[in-house]
């Protein structure tokens, strides 16, 4: 008897040993639950698996290698992953090289032919316990799948599960997919510059939360933000001034290059806008010839609108516009050039009209789309172009009518320099207050009564730029409300509820401040 409870303990500790000297794969993970997660913008559709994938030095990130759009995705991921958790997850690497001690750890974002994603920027992303798949059509939607991993990673550490620390991350399904293709935001860097490395920083965060469009206002009364070689004095008197009597500044083709690289490695279109005919008073001060008040021209820093205009029956008017077309145009791999169009209020209407016709057959010829104000609809413009609404309601039913595609910015609720309430400390409040809440509760499908769905081209929230000069007062109104607009991009209106997302909301504070954004702490979010 004894004997035989001596082998029974032998057997015990014969098993027990070589458990220890053979690591189970299988860790017991905190109970997890991935339709918890804090994700922005809301996904279509999470299931939960309960299960979870541990995040760690031994996780090795793999690409279809053949597509170099593809790698650079994974070495974004990353970087990204790097500056959250410090890991330093190779890519690609070969079967030899690693160092794994469980090798199935795998991070796997591939090309899938799979019809079932062949919406635009459809992405899945399945989580187990050994693997992460992203699987996308095209590279621009599995940048999108890579930032809802990030948003995934858990800000604390799991320092027990193993030897080494791990960040464990829900395990799932989510099939993801738009509701617009376009969400964009706008900066006004003509009333204030922005340097490249400001703009840059914008445009990293909005990535974050899958917006896929940076509009520049590039041009206005106070400042000529952008080099045209063959009009120099454009940025060399009309560069030098901004709202305040600041030094301005303004980006040479290559700074703005930089800029147009840097969002398209996020698959980020910028848009840039010469806003005509009215809004020109920097231009018309660099060659005095374009204007057409006979006011006499002095700079201006002031932050009036509406006083002034391009002189629109003069041809050297339309000859220099051609040329500043085309260079920005050479510049810019989007498809679309913004001509402005707005507050022309000192521009006969029948000019205006001419203009807009005349510019808009200028901006086609030179290969590009035209966008412009609501405003735009009056003149007669070709069903391709596309009116962005702001204010009046019957320009951008007219448009529709017309067959263009509009983008939606209604001051009232997605101006991002509207103040949040009478406290805040930047901001302008023509339009009203828009408190966090306010700016996220609206569905931009149904907000504009009369216009049909199929016209809407997507949403815009611009940030102008009267009392704001660098990235912490520009974060300050731009963050949190920004985050918003970008789930009313992205997510469908069943899926989206104010209590639901103020609760995701207060868990970006993290994110927010590990990226050092001065974001306003409204008081109706629990951060
Ligand atoms: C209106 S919105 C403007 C801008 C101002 C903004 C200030 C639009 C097309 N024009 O010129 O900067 O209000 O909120």
């Amino acid at each position: 008897m004894k004997l035989f409870f001596n082998s029974i303990f032998v057997f015990v500790l014969l098993v027990l040993c070589s458990a220890c000297e053979k690591p189970k794969k299988k860790i017991q993970f905190p109970k997890t639950d991935l339709t918890k997660s804090a994700l922005i913008p809301v996904p279509l559709n999470i299931q939960a698996s309960y299960d979870a994938f541990g995040l760690g030095k031994n996780t090795v990130i793999y690409t279809d290698d053949q597509n170099t759009l593809y790698s650079k995705i994974g070495q974004f991921l990353s970087e990204k992953i790097r500056f959250r958790t410090t890991l330093s997850l190779p890519l690609n690497a070969s079967a030899e090289s690693v160092d794994n001690d469980s090798p199935e750890n795998s991070i796997y974002i591939v090309e899938s032919k799979d019809t079932s994603l062949s919406a635009s920027e459809s992405y899945e992303l399945e989580i187990k316990q050994d693997s992460i798949l992203i699987q996308a059509q095209t590279p621009a939607a599995a940048f999108r799948g890579i930032q809802t991993l990030l948003q995934l990673i858990p800000e604390k550490r799991n320092d027990t599960l193993k030897n080494s620390p791990l960040w464990v991350i829900p395990a799932g399904k989510i099939t993801d997919r738009p509701t617009f293709s376009y969400r964009g935001t706008m900066l006004d860097v003509a009333r204030h510059f922005f340097t490249v490395e400001e703009v840059k920083k914008y445009i990293d965060l909005i990535a974050y939360y899958k917006l896929n469009v940076l509009h520049l206002h590039l041009t206005d009364d106070q400042g000529w933000r952008i080099e045209v070689k063959s009009w120099p004095k454009l940025t060399e008197i009309g560069g030098k001034t901004e709202v305040g009597g600041g030094a301005g500044g303004f980006y040479t083709q290559s700074e703005y290059q930089e800029i147009v690289d840097y969002a398209a490695e996020r698959f980020i279109t910028i848009i840039p806008e010469i806003d005509m005919p009215g809004h020109t008073n920097a231009a018309s001060l660099s060659y005095p010839f374009l204007n057409g008040t006979g006011k006499p021209l002095k700079s201006y820093t002031g932050t009036r609108v509406g006083f002034s205009s391009f002189d629109t029956r003069k041809d050297t008017v339309y000859s220099f516009l051609d040329d500043v077309i085309r260079e920005i145009a050479a510049i810019t791999p989007g498809p679309y050039i913004h001509i402005g169009g707005d507050e022309s209020f000192v521009t006969k209407k029948r000019d205006y009209k001419y203009f807009v016709e005349k510019v808009e057959a200028i901006v086609q010829k030179h290969g590009k789309n035209m966008i412009g104000w609501d405003e735009i609809a009056e003149a007669k413009i070709s069903s391709q172009s596309i009116a962005q609404h702001w204010r009046t309601v019957e320009n951008a039913l007219m448009a529709a009518k017309n067959g263009n595609k509009v983008i939606l910015s209604p001051a009232k609720k997605a101006y991002l320099d509207m103040k949040y309430d009478s406290l805040s400390k930047y901001g302008l409040d023509w339009a009203g207050h828009i408190t966090v809440d306010s700016a996220y509760i609206w569905n931009p499908s149904t907000f504009v009564e009369g216009l049909p769905l199929e016209s809407i081209l997507g949403i815009e929230a611009p940030l102008w730029s009267e009392t704001i000069s660098n990235s912490s007062e520009m974060e300050y109104l731009a963050f949190p409300r920004v985050i918003g607009y970008a789930e009313l991009g992205w997510s469908t209106p069943e899926n989206r509820n104010w209590e639901d997302y103020k609760i995701r909301l207060a868990k970006q504070r993290s994110f927010l401040e590990k990226n050092d954004v001065n974001f306003y702490r409204s008081p109706l979010v629990e951060w």
